[in-house]
């Protein structure tokens, strides 16, 4: 079943209202209330709409957080049954500092259709295109980068990977660097981070490393849309997070999962520029409007772009 293209328009009203929201508490220094700011402000948008959405990626479980959590209801419940994934503010540092590359991020299918993922770290993978066994989240590093040099007809230090900077992260670094491969080091915001590979302007080659589950099923969607892959596996790290795994349905925990196992069919995907980044500018504000930068992808119509509105607040 294909999503109305009116959702087009609707769901990117939701991120930029939400973008809006949270732009009033940038630089304040507190991500709390710039995070609380975009979660109401798109938990209201989405209850004017007509649909009969269910939270399946969002702020966390209902013990965790009083809106937007997982399984919450959302929508009129007049019209389709539809999953929605969000993270109303990716980057609650880079807003809470006034910092490049925050965003609000949503994204859409029909029911079953987006990976119900726990609130765990995922490891993941992604390049432009889609051809199996260039790059794997089996292989090495190295055996990765070599690859991906052969079949860019590239050499490995013509190559850029994106990363989180992280500790855990430090090995795969060092790999990189021997291999004199180009890196771009992110201190936050890895759905962005995934997306940089979808278009040479952003010149990254490939993605990869471990961030935030919810933001890998996001990354998903508009990578879908791009044609581009992905890979992810879930690492669970305590108890309480692999009974979470089970009681979510998930049974082999060390599954390798593709692209269309987290997303399938079709789906909408939104991030707006909170702060101005690698992918869209922020907001801006002039007297009673705003103007607002979005990425929308929509994958039964194509549609894949940077749409710049210009709304009354
Ligand atoms: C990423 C990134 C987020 O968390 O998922 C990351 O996209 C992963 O967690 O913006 P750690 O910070 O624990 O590494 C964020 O950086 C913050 O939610």
């Amino acid at each position: 079943m294909i999503l109305k293209k009116e959702f087009e328009d609707l769901f990117l009203n939701i991120s930029s209202r939400a973008a809006l929201s949270s732009y009033y508490h940038i630089g304040k220094k507190d991500k709390i209330a710039a995070d609380k700011a975009a979660v109401d402000s798109m938990r209201n948008e989405l209850n004017k709409i007509d649909i009969k959405g269910e939270v399946v990626i969002g702020e966390g479980e209902l013990d965790e957080a009083p809106m937007l959590y997982i399984g919450e209801k959302v929508g009129t419940n007049i019209g389709p049954e539809l999953d929605i994934a969000v993270d109303p503010l990716e980057g609650t540092n880079f807003a809470a500092n006034n910092l490049p590359g925050a965003l609000a991020v949503i994204a859409v299918s029909n029911k079953s259709h987006l990976f119900k993922a726990p609130e765990t770290y995922m490891n993941k993978i992604s390049v432009n295109f889609i051809e199996p066994n260039v790059v794997d989240l089996d292989f090495s590093t190295k055996k990765n980068i070599y690859n991906l040099a052969e079949f860019k007809n590239k050499k490995p230090n013509e190559l850029t990977a994106c990363i989180l900077d992280r500790p855990r992260h430090k090995e795969i670094i060092e790999e990189l660097k021997k291999l004199e491969v180009k890196l771009k080091l992110i201190s936050d915001g890895d759905i962005s981070g995934a997306l940089l590979v979808t278009d040479p302007k952003y010149s990254v080659d490939i993605f990869l490393g471990i961030g935030g589950g919810p933001e890998g099923v996001l990354a998903a969607s508009a990578l879908d849309a791009f044609g581009c892959s992905f890979q992810c596996k879930f690492l669970f790290q305590t108890k309480k997070d692999i009974e979470r795994a089970k009681s979510m349905g998930i049974r082999d925990l060390n599954k390798k999962y593709q692209i269309n196992e987290i997303v399938s069919g079709d789906s909408i995907f939104c991030a707006t520029g909170v702060t101005s980044g690698d992918l869209v500018s922020g907001i801006e504000i002039n007297e009673n409007e705003f103007t607002s930068e979005t990425l929308i992808t929509h994958k039964s119509t194509g549609l894949k772009k940077i749409i710049k509105t210009r709304q009354i607040i």
